[in-house]
């Protein structure tokens, strides 16, 4: 392209020229070989998931972490996440805006993730802020990386309750479950695991769904209080019922602690608890 010499006087050749060379750069494959593709590679990951050892619920910041560690440690791992998108609160620090804080020693995952960050100055050390965007999408990287599978657009339905031990998840596509059923009845579908984590936030979704059958007793998060409830968060990681692991808010919900407000050290410090209390779980099985 750099060749061709544009004068005033031939401009409209030129640019047809131009455009012709660009069009011509992609290799050749059809509307059908594009459509295979997807549904051939969907298909293949999700069936050889349909066995798995964890399966998170909830794409957020607790759950992104979870599942970086499990799935680097060799543990077969889905994300199952409602939204189209993964990160939940992470994309925003608080308030629309897009800043996230982290406590000491939380920053050691941003330094682990490659994210920038800055000390606040003016306080006692050890308050750090970082863009919400930049941690957001390495976080969701370091998932994908590791080799978690990644499944988007699937709502948390139920649990499978085997023996008295949640054994799976049971899904639909989210546009589908949120129709009313006067419109559209279609049942989801279940993926086996030997451990969930629920991380599905202030709302403990997984919990609740044994919470409504009087399995499990949720106490609600209380008000906010940060500087107890970053610690409290991280020491309540637990199985809170066999085989399932609550983690981040939902461990609050789930244990009635303070909520911190728009810092998320807690979230990612439980995450990594929450992950090796999962892997101990597969192990031992
Ligand atoms: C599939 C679901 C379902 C479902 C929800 O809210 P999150 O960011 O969760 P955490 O715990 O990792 O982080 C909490 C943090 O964002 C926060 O809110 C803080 C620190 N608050 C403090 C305060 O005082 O308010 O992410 C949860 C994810 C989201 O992506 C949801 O879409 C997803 O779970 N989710 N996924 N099936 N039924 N319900
Ligand atoms: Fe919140």
């Amino acid at each position: 392209m750099d060749q061709i010499e544009l004068t005033s006087s031939d401009n409209l050749l030129i640019i047809s020229i131009k455009m012709g060379e660009e069009m011509n750069q992609f290799a050749q494959a059809t509307e059908k070989d594009i459509t295979r593709s997807i549904v051939e590679e969907f298909l293949g990951d999700f069936l050889s998931h349909i066995e798995s050892d964890v399966i998170i619920v909830g794409g957020g910041p607790s759950g992104l972490v979870a599942a970086r560690d499990l799935a680097s440690n060799g543990i077969k791992t889905v994300v199952l996440e409602s939204n189209n998108y993964f990160g939940g609160g992470f994309w925003l620090g608080g308030y629309l805006m897009n800043k996230v804080t982290v406590r000491a020693p939380a920053q050691k995952i941003f330094d682990q993730l490659g994210v920038p960050y800055k000390e606040v100055p003016d306080i006692k050390e050890g308050l750090y802020v970082a863009d919400a965007p930049s941690a957001c999408s390495k976080l969701i990287s370091a998932a994908c990386d590791a080799g978690a599978f990644m499944l988007n657009m699937n709502k948390f339905d139920d649990v499978v309750l085997r023996d008295g031990c949640v054994s799976g998840a049971v899904t639909n596509w989210t546009p589908v479950s949120a129709l009313p059923r006067a419109i559209t009845c279609v049942d989801p579908v279940a993926i086996e695991a030997k451990c969930l984590i629920d991380a599905t936030g202030h709302d403990a979704v997984v919990a609740n769904s044994l919470a409504g059958r009087g399995l499990v007793d949720l106490k609600g998060f209380s008000g906010m209080d940060v500087e107890n409830s970053e610690d409290a968060v991280v020491n309540n990681t637990s199985e809170l019922f066999p085989g399932l692991v609550v983690t981040g808010m939902a461990a609050a919900t789930c244990f009635g602690l303070s909520r911190m407000g728009p810092t998320f050290g807690g979230m990612l410090q439980s995450g990594v608890k929450a992950a090796k209390i999962a892997e101990e779980i597969v192990r031992s099985q």
